[in-house]
């Protein structure tokens, strides 16, 4: 830990909306994530639940892939480790609230040649009630850059309050032309994370290249957060420190 570089981690947590953290996670983890993905996506595919994880399809509705695998923390239990991971719960900590519980785990798999995209969002409108106390911690599990659809995020932009939306879907801000102009992308290497603002607006592109893109998205939030549980998550008000679930409503 360096306190010079977090207390500059922490600013500009506070002015950008996110920070790049690099070497979150070591080689022996990454390694250990190269085996327990691939044969965790075989299980799922082999029986598709569809209201558990989300699949890419063809035209004609047909799975290609597996896009977002849900409940992360229960399909294995280096998930749950990895989500408790000391760094981990100091930087999200030191940049939102000393104390903090899991709102909910996911893995997003932009899977080469075939991975969808996101359009441009701001997580908390999702789940938009009470106050937006919540940080996303964006884990890359394989290099991720413009060709394999990296995020993208308008710096900033976590200080525009919730926007409107069209057709009242949060995947439809309403952005200007200049807000949009301000976007960049934000490479990550394996290992590296990016932790953000839940207001922070956000994408990625489409995977049209050769390399797959898999990355592990934990979202905490601060104990007086109002939102309770999160419907997709059946570890929504774990508390990392005690590994213990609170019984919220
Ligand atoms: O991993 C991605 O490409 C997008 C994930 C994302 O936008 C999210 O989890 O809010």
């Amino acid at each position: 830990m360096d306190p010079v570089l977090d207390r500059e981690m922490e600013e500009a947590y506070r002015e950008e909306g996110y920070v790049l953290v690099e070497g979150l996670l070591d080689r022996g983890e990454l390694a250990a994530l190269e085996e327990i993905v691939p044969a965790l996506s075989r299980r799922l595919l082999a029986r598709p639940d569809e209201n558990e994880h989300l699949f890419e399809k063809d035209g004609a509705g047909r799975i290609l892939a597996l896009r977002c695998i849900h409940n992360l923390l229960e399909q294995h239990p280096l998930f749950k480790e990895l989500a408790r991971k000391k760094r981990l719960l100091e930087l999200v900590s030191r940049f939102m609230s000393p104390r903090l519980f899991f709102y909910r785990g996911i893995m997003v798999l932009k899977q080469r040649g075939v991975g969808s995209a996101f359009p441009w969002h701001q997580d908390f409108a999702y789940w938009g009630k009470g106050r937006p106390e919540l940080a996303g911690c964006w884990i890359a599990l394989k290099n991720a850059g413009l060709e394999n659809g990296c995020l993208e995020v308008i710096p900033g932009s976590h200080k525009w309050g919730i926007l409107k939306v069209a057709e009242r879907d949060p995947g439809k801000p309403l952005l200007s032309s200049e807000q949009e102009a301000r976007a960049i992308p934000v490479p990550v290497k394996a290992g590296g994370a990016i932790v953000f603002h839940s207001l922070l607006v956000h994408r990625s592109k489409p995977n049209r290249s050769a390399e797959d893109r898999w990355a592990i998205v934990y979202e905490y939030s601060a104990p007086e957060f109002e939102n309770g549980l999160h419907r997709f998550d059946r570890h929504c008000g774990w508390d990392p420190y005690t590994d213990r679930l609170l019984e919220l409503k």
